[in-house]
């Protein structure tokens, strides 16, 4: 049995050839020149209402006042609708698409067929411009999803995870204890990027690095720090943060000064160790379920530790009742984060095949943009990457050899966190790790979802300059 029952109807009115797109480099530009021709298409009458239904479609996105930006989103708001989803009880979610080019969602950190798991690779078909298409679904497992674009960017930032095309995805399990006594959903991101050069900018190494994306402003949620409303609470609730890195290339460290952050979940999956933490980190794609005690009343500051990322915009004035004032801010202690605090002692399973991967930077040079290899060859010849056989347990040996940090994540599988450098953890189930630069980390899955499944790079220009594989089942 499969671990799921799910099935794809599409609605769009011709199927469209599938064609590799991460093998045309910089198709998102072409396609660009024909704005504007989807907007008056008629759709495809879909018979039953769906349970949910997302639209595609540009968006003026006020940040701040006078910081008017424009994106796509769904159903006209940033982040997308969130997805309240019961573990195991089907879905139908329709997405229309009112955009200039053809597009596609994925179902982050659920177990989906590959028909339908919104990866183009995996022989998911897009949702063509002025189309539409329906997804049905059983959701699982219970947790902090998400969803989002999975397509193509390439050098267009205007597209896919640059955009404000992200929403919380919610599996609720069949019955909730709900230890908390509010629920406050934040996703991170950064916008208005553009190309520069980081080691012109500050004069180092190394000197043949290609092009990378620095941003011009950030948001938790759809507003810049000081310009949203506040989070209002009352001193003695338990505050359950979900918190989602929906940053395109950025890494974030967040705190709450004077408070601390029960970790008790990371990537929707509970942790062995919950542990209370200054600081949390999270690269992009990563999730954390966090509760806060709130006991120290006042105006604070949830934000960004790094000065420049609270200046960009990245942060949440949380009020306590009946106090005022200007919201406060405090450097946190610092620390390192380590996984594996989170973790317990083994032992674990022995795997049944252990596969090691190195990742490698080719350095664009100056005014090019860097490509990436796993074991020397980039997508698609990175196909397969891995066969499995089902049921079996296997090991990636991860090797980052570059000077960048990569939040690696493999599609409908949870991977247990078994090494990080030379520190052996277990229980840890996660479906993103970030590795930092010039690191190792092991992770073992059990293939236990056949069916296509992209293990890359959550970078968006990572993964659009070769940086993903496909594992296969035999
Ligand atoms: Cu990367």
């Amino acid at each position: 049995m499969f671990k799921h029952a799910i099935s794809l109807t599409s609605v769009s009115r011709q199927p469209r050839s599938l064609m590799h797109r991460r093998s045309l480099l910089v198709g998102a530009g072409a396609a660009g020149m024909i704005l504007g021709t989807a907007m008056g298409r008629a759709y495809t009458q879909i018979a039953n209402a769906p349970d949910y239904s997302l639209r595609i479609a540009p968006l003026r996105l006020e940040l701040a006042p006078k910081k008017v930006i424009d994106t796509f989103a769904y159903n006209g708001m940033v982040p997308g609708p969130v997805l309240r989803l019961r573990e195991g009880r089907q879905v139908s979610i329709d997405i229309r698409n009112d955009t200039d080019i053809d597009d596609i969602i994925h179902w982050h950190g659920l177990y989906v067929p590959s028909t339908a798991n919104g990866a183009m690779e995996e022989g998911s078909p897009m949702v063509e411009r002025g189309g539409a298409q329906r997804y049905t679904f059983s959701p699982k497992p219970t947790g902090t999803r998400w969803y989002h674009s999975h397509n193509m960017a390439g050098t267009d930032l205007r597209r896919s995870l640059y955009s404000g095309m992200y929403g919380f995805l919610i599996v609720e399990p069949a019955n909730d204890a709900g230890r908390y006594d509010q629920e406050v959903l934040l996703a991170a991101h950064h916008w208005q990027g553009s190309w520069v050069s980081m080691q012109d900018i500050r004069s180092g190494p190394p000197p043949d690095n290609g092009l990378e994306v620095m941003y011009a402003s950030a948001t938790f949620n759809d507003k810049m720090l000081g310009h949203g409303e506040p989070i209002r609470v009352r001193e003695g609730q338990r505050v359950l943060f979900r918190l989602l890195n929906a940053s395109p290339t950025e890494n974030v460290t967040l705190a709450l000064p004077g408070h601390r952050l029960n970790v008790i979940a990371l990537d929707g999956n509970p942790v062995p160790s919950p542990q209370s933490i200054d600081t949390l980190f999270l690269a992009p794609a990563e999730r954390a379920d966090v509760i806060v005690e709130m006991n120290r009343p006042g105006v604070w500051i949830l934000g960004g530790i790094k000065d420049e990322d609270r200046k960009m915009g990245l942060g949440v004035v949380v009020e306590y009742a009946n106090q005022r004032g200007e919201p406060q801010w405090s450097a946190p202690p610092t620390s390192a984060w380590d996984y594996t605090i989170f973790g317990r002692e083994g032992p674990l399973p022995a795997p049944d095949e252990r596969l090691d991967l190195i990742f490698e930077k080719i350095p664009g040079g100056r005014g090019g943009y860097n490509r990436w290899t796993i074991n020397g060859k980039s997508w698609p010849a990175v196909n397969p990457l891995l066969n499995v056989e089902r049921g079996k347990r296997y090991r990636l040996a991860m090797s980052n050899k570059s000077g960048d940090n990569h939040p690696v994540h493999l599609h409908r599988h949870t991977f247990e966190v078994t090494k990080v450098g030379d520190k052996p953890t277990a229980g840890v189930m996660k479906d993103t790790i970030n590795m930092t630069r010039f690191s190792t980390v092991e992770i073992d899955f059990v293939a236990d979802d056949p069916g296509l499944s992209l293990l890359h790079c959550h970078h968006q220009d990572h993964q659009d300059e070769g940086f993903m594989g496909m594992v296969t089942y035999l």
